[in-house]
């Protein structure tokens, strides 16, 4: 596949979609927006629903690639889920199987396996610690369901119909790490860019699944597959660390939310905006 120029940005309205807008066309990239809400500042921005199968294949027409970010963030009932993430996510790759656009780069969490055990010892964790990137499926929460699906339903259109994904299991992206948790999961705005840059230009992925970090001294998981597509995270969230452990102590170990990968989302009942 030719390195990507045009590339459809789903969520675009969005805290990451907002992020990209402003670090992806630095790569070269020429953007196309698509979001549920309209953007500010971006006449030109689709407005859509991830529910309008006709509006989506429209918006997938001609471009070279779509980077996925638009969808429930949260947990939220199933219902919601399902229309949003799971219903949207499959409009999309059907409109990009039906345009022959040759890659997806999908926004998954760390949530499609937040119930696996966040590993013990100090940090810098051996490599054989770390969580591999072919653990099973665990989500925490409907939402990680919903990505789980996302990762399935990328497999089947690479084996079925030759469409190239690469899941990004992302941790926590945002200008600065807010928890103690954050402090293994972080990754930097301009690493976000870093790594979704090299999952639209690295020849011959097929369906591979990546996780997304800067490269933190605390980090929980295997970057192996991410830094063979290239990628080079320049960030360490360890700067922060002395600040946010003063503030909210160690992860306590007999909670469950500081347990798993997943973190608060596993706690039951969780609380959530929707
Ligand atoms: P966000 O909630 O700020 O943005 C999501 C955007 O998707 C919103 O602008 C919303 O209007 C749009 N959207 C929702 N439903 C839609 C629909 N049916 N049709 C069209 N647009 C719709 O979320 P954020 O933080 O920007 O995350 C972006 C993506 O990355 C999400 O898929 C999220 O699950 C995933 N992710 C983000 C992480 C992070 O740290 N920010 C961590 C792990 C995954
Ligand atoms: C996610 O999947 C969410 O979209 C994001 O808002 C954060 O909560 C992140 O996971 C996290 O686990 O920190």
């Amino acid at each position: 596949m030719p390195a990507p120029r045009t590339v459809l940005l789903t969520g675009a309205a969005g805290g990451l979609g907002t992020l990209m807008r402003e670090l992806l066309p630095t790569y070269g990239y020429e953007l196309r927006l698509l979001d549920l809400r309209p953007i500010e500042g971006e006449p030109e921005a689709i407005v859509a629903d991830l529910a309008d199968k006709a509006a989506v294949r429209e918006a997938v027409r001609g471009v070279d690639a779509v980077l996925h970010l638009a969808g429930i963030s949260l947990e939220a009932p199933f219902e919601k889920i399902l229309e949003a993430n799971i219903e949207g996510t499959y409009h999309l790759y059907e409109a990009a199987r039906e345009e022959g656009v040759g890659r997806i780069v999908f926004a998954s969490s760390n949530h499609a396996v937040g119930y696996a055990p966040r590993p013990r010892g100090d940090a810098p964790l051996d490599a054989a610690d770390l969580i591999p990137v072919d653990v099973p499926h665990r989500p925490d929460t409907f939402y990680g369901l919903s990505k789980a699906f996302g990762e399935d339903l990328a497999q089947l259109y690479w084996d079925r119909h030759g469409l190239e994904t690469v899941s990004v299991r992302i941790g926590s992206c945002f200008a600065e790490p807010t928890s103690v948790r954050m402090l293994s999961l972080w990754m930097s705005p301009a690493d976000g860019a870093r790594l979704f840059h090299a999952a639209l230009t690295a020849p011959g992925v097929g369906h591979t699944v990546v996780y997304g970090s800067s490269a933190n001294t605390r980090l929980w998981w295997d970057l192996g597959s991410a830094r063979a597509l290239g990628y080079e995270p320049q960030d360490d969230s360890e700067p922060y660390a002395e600040k946010l452990i003063a503030e909210q102590g160690e992860l306590d170990p007999e909670n469950i939310a500081h347990a798993h990968l997943g973190g608060h989302f596993v706690n039951d009942p969780p609380i959530w905006p929707y």
